[in-house]
């Protein structure tokens, strides 16, 4: 396609067939069937397996089943109630995959056939960069190239790996897998990730079956989560996609922004772009798209545009526009001046007029509802100094007929400093919040909550994420936010917030929460609980360096420069005699309110952009940014059971061992002051996102010059890999990804009353939805298109 046509955002005309929408009816009921778990045989557990490169650690677990919370129970207030709700809490697998990470949703589709949805995932791993990254291949991932990131499909039976995809250009963290692309039957799955990944991928044997690669795939820019139309563009017999591509990793602070998103129509069977349309206030994009329909003529795309730092705004724009020409394709809906829209709505019906309302909450403090027939507000509600990037769930909390939302947020000046984070849940109706008061956390997550729906309505159960410190009573209701503001560690944003406030440990939880339990509701996991299967791979990545030499001779002399180098910063060999005396006007001393120096020095300094494209480290801390899935139990029979599947990871953070001390303690305390970049009164670091201005902080507490100088002595044949990564590559720590299936079964109990140690259980509550009819499964819905799976 000639790239000179995508002016602006006026839309070429297409021709498209009105009589190709049968063509795909096989696939989708095909993707229904598998939703119907006719399970056959349970086959007995496999032995545990290695293998190859990616899964070292798969144990099957169902004969140790882990009863976490046999007999949780509740005491409803003000009632005399005597029949309790009883969860039973098993695992079934774990999974764990070394050097791994995740932030993707998870995807269910039956890969090899066997009645039982198997789990997609998408990856990154803890070595992509922008730059390359060879040598790390060779020594992390037995030399697989790029070895950045990709998807996996693990057995839903029993979490073993049936096929790895690993030839991304980088992390994969969308995943779209409703149809079939290959026509075997099977759903594929289209993915959206860093640097430009888009990819179909088959879902029956993980091979590619296109890439999108063009004059307008931007090496830098992302993809997120490609959205299905009911329309078949290119009349190939495929319905055709829209993704966004977007996203500036490598913006420099206070640029204009210079990488307009771009919302890209698409060929699903071969990859082709079909047309393409920039946003119209042409800022940056992070979102993924939703199809809203009105009526069969009435159709619009959702997007969100601007960023963590930048305003931006949602639009709707007319799909018809994508084949004859409109005066103006897009319409505002809504428009922040100072963050973006980038966090995926819930599409669902909320005053009653059976068209689709669109819950969203904008990354800076607010949730809307708009009516989805006008655009009009229905409500909103302001969550003050908080921002978000956690979708909401839906579902039937308390009695009336109308779906409620769960929401979680964090407060503090802008990511990554929160001082708290709070979970509530409002009601559809009016966005008024129905829980007395919001669930408090210490930390928070990225994460987002999901639904279990039961057939009665306000009997739904939220789960969700917790990231909270060990030791501190978040229920005390003076619990203080005792941050002080003079102690500048305490916004260390690569540290541990537990141990620097609290002097205590970090821990994640899930929850499960309905109406008639008392908050935090029952616990599902416990990171506290799993760190010995959470880490159990974590040796793998330390690397037989004699063995690896053996085999990569040409890293030999590599391997040497780095040990040389190694030596003579760890004060092995003799002083160095270049290095400035701390009066010296070259050092790189952190000098944030000298404004003078400060301008110089930032503009000299900031000619060199090395900025990561992985995810925040956190300071080898657990992660829980991907949202998990519920999955059909394939437990014979059962009407009282469903399955819940997530990732919990973490990575080491990387300890560089090129800086001296006084530069380490110079970041550290320009780290400190972060806050800085959120205040108008610091115009050099104001306006910077966390990436920024963590890269500016290096940047100019690194004396480059001395650095460059040590390294051409000591070892110059590193001069070049230095400009990369600061750090040994041959002594780099890799985290663990791990894979739970757990499985939730659902009693009623009895009890004397007010007498716990009385309650037995008395029957199981089969008011429990099948998986198919769930309202809110998985992150952006049952679908991945964030429409809520609504029961009328
Ligand atoms: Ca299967
Ligand atoms: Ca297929
Ligand atoms: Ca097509
Ligand atoms: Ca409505």
């Amino acid at each position: 396609m000639n790239t000179a046509i995508m002016e602006s955002y006026e839309l070429e005309e297409m021709v498209v067939a009105e009589d190709v929408q049968g063509a795909l009816l096989n696939n989708e009921q095909k993707e229904e069937s598998d939703y119907k778990l006719a399970v056959r045989h349970r086959k007995p557990g496999r032995r545990l397996r290695l293998y190859f490169c990616c899964i070292l650690f798969s144990s099957l677990l169902f004969a140790t089943i882990l009863v976490l919370f046999s007999s949780y129970i509740f005491h409803p207030s003000n009632t005399k109630t005597q029949s309790k709700e009883n969860v039973e809490i098993e695992l079934i697998w774990t999974s764990g995959f070394p050097k791994l990470l995740t932030e993707t949703a998870f995807r269910l589709v039956d890969c090899n056939s066997d009645g039982i949805l198997d789990v997609i995932l998408g990856y990154g791993t803890g070595v992509d960069t922008l730059a390359d990254n060879q040598l790390l291949c060779d020594l992390y991932f037995d030399g697989i190239s790029p070895c950045n990131g990709g998807v996996k499909a693990l057995d839903g039976r029993n979490g073993q790996l049936l096929w790895s995809y690993n030839k991304s250009n980088h992390e994969v963290f969308a995943l779209n897998c409703q149809r079939d692309i290959d026509g075997d039957h099977i759903p594929d799955c289209l993915t959206g990730g860093r640097g430009g990944t888009f990819e179909a991928i088959s879902s029956k044997t993980g091979s590619l079956i296109w890439t999108f690669d063009n004059d307008i795939r931007n090496a830098t820019m992302n993809f997120y989560t490609p959205l299905y139309l009911e329309k078949d563009f290119d009349n190939d017999g495929v319905n055709d996609v829209i993704t966004v591509h977007g996203g500036d990793p490598i913006r420099k602070p206070h640029d204009v922004v210079r990488l307009a998103g771009e919302v890209l129509l698409i060929s699903t069977k071969t990859g082709k772009l079909l047309n393409m349309s920039i946003v119209p206030d042409r800022m940056e994009s992070y979102y993924s798209p939703q199809l809203l329909k009105r009526s069969g003529k009435e159709e619009y795309i959702l997007i969100g545009t601007g960023g963590e730092t930048h305003g931006g705004a949602l639009y709707a724009l007319d799909l018809k526009c994508f084949r004859e020409y409109c005066a103006t394709p897009y319409t505002e809906i809504i428009r922040d001046r100072f963050k973006g829209v980038m966090t995926p709505p819930v599409l669902v019906d909320v005053n009653d007029d059976k068209i689709e309302d669109i819950i969203i909450p904008l990354y800076n403090s607010t949730l809307f509802a708009f009516d989805g027939k006008t655009f009009k507000q229905l409500w909103k509600r302001t969550f003050l100094s908080s921002e978000t990037y956690s979708s909401p769930a839906v579902g039937y909390f308390n009695d009336d007929d109308t779906p409620d939302i769960m929401i979680h947020y964090q407060t503090g000046p802008g990511y990554p400093l929160y001082y708290s984070a709070q979970t509530t849940i409002l009601d559809g109706l009016t966005g008024k919040t129905i829980l007395d008061k919001p669930i408090e956390q210490t930390i928070g997550v990225q994460s987002s909550p999901l639904t279990v729906s039961f057939k009665q309505r306000g009997h739904d159960m939220f789960i969700y994420w917790m990231g909270e410190c060990d030791g501190i009573d978040n229920n005390v209701d003076d619990r203080k936010i005792d941050y002080d503001k003079n102690t500048p560690s305490a916004l260390l944003s690569h540290a541990d917030m537990c141990k620097l406030r609290y002097q205590t440990t970090s821990f994640t939880a899930l929850h499960g929460l309905t109406q008639s339990m008392k908050p935090p509701g029952v616990l599902i996991y416990n990171s506290n609980h799993h760190v010995a299967i959470e880490r159990s791979t974590a040796q793998s990545s330390s690397i037989d360096i004699k063995r690896f030499l053996q085999q990569h001779p040409e890293h030999a002399s590599t391997y040497r420069s780095w040990v040389r180098l190694d030596n003579y910063m760890e004060g092995k060999q003799t002083e160095d005699p270049n290095r400035p005396s701390a009066s010296d006007e070259t050092s790189g001393e952190f000098a944030l309110n000298d404004e003078n120096k400060e301008n110089t020095d930032f503009r000299v300094i900031r000619k060199r952009h090395k900025r990561h494209v992985g995810p925040h480290d956190n300071g080898g801390l657990q992660r829980t940014i991907s949202t998990g899935t519920l999955a059909p139990s394939f437990e014979l029979n059962s009407k009282s059971t469903i399955d819940l599947i997530f990732a919990t990871y973490w990575i080491h953070s990387d300890t560089s061992t090129l800086l001296h001390a006084d530069e380490r303690a110079c970041i550290e305390e320009g780290m400190a002051k972060e806050e800085d970049r959120l205040k108008p009164t610091n115009p050099i670091v104001y306006g910077m996102d966390h990436d920024a201005y963590e890269h500016y902080i290096e940047e100019i507490c690194t004396n480059k010059t001395r650095l460059r100088e040590t390294i051409l002595k000591i070892s110059p044949d590193l001069i070049d890999q230095v400009q990369t990564s600061m750090s040994n590559p041959f002594k780099k720590q890799l985290g663990q990804l791990t894979v739970y299936r757990f499985r939730l079964r659902f009693q009623n109990m009895k009890c004397e009353r007010n007498d716990s140690s009385t309650c037995q259980v008395t029957n199981e509550n089969d008011n429990l939805l099948p998986y198919k009819q769930q309202i809110w499964p998985a992150y952006m819905g049952i679908n991945g298109d964030c429409h809520a799976n609504n029961r009328i």
